[in-house]
């Protein structure tokens, strides 16, 4: 259907998931366009930059939130952009489906408590798949 996917992944909240975010991404790839890939790349830098690059970062990812049709975010590990940007979707009425594992972490009240919100919890990484499927009309 080649929508434009915004995923959501941490970043500086730290990068133990990102080996299932690039997976995410590559499955959503192989149907729709992701608009930040590199949220999924292993050998991302995460060393602190400078306030003018995080100024040109925050202006490129509102930019490509408010042309997405849709968020897809991995909530398991807690990411305070993350979060940014699912309020940020929700103020510009962009549909949010957010993933996590209840056997690692307790979701924010923030998300799960928020019925704009599509919480979608999974125990294996294999059931993701069919949801994304499901998510994108395949
Ligand atoms: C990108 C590629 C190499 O270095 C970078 C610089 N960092 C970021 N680039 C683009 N988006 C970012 C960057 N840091 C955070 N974000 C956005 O915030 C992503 O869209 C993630 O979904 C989210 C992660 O937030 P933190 O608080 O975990 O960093």
């Amino acid at each position: 259907m080649n929508k434009k996917v915004y995923f959501a992944g941490s970043i500086r909240g730290g990068r133990a998931d990102a080996g299932l975010y690039r997976s995410i991404i590559e499955y959503i790839q192989k149907t729709d366009t992701v608009l930040t890939e590199h949220v999924g790349d292993l050998s991302l830098s995460v060393l602190e930059r400078g306030r003018s690059k995080d100024a040109l970062i925050w202006a490129q990812d509102t930019g490509w939130l408010k042309e997405s049709d849709l968020v897809i975010a991995e909530c398991t590990n807690p990411s305070l952009g993350v979060g940014y940007e699912l309020a940020f979707a929700e103020a510009h009425g962009i549909p949010c489906y957010c993933f996590y594992d209840p056997d690692k972490v307790q979701l924010s009240a923030m998300i799960a408590g928020d019925a704009y919100f599509t919480v979608l919890p999974y125990r294996r990484a294999e059931e993701i798949y069919p949801q994304l499927d499901r998510i994108l009309n395949n």
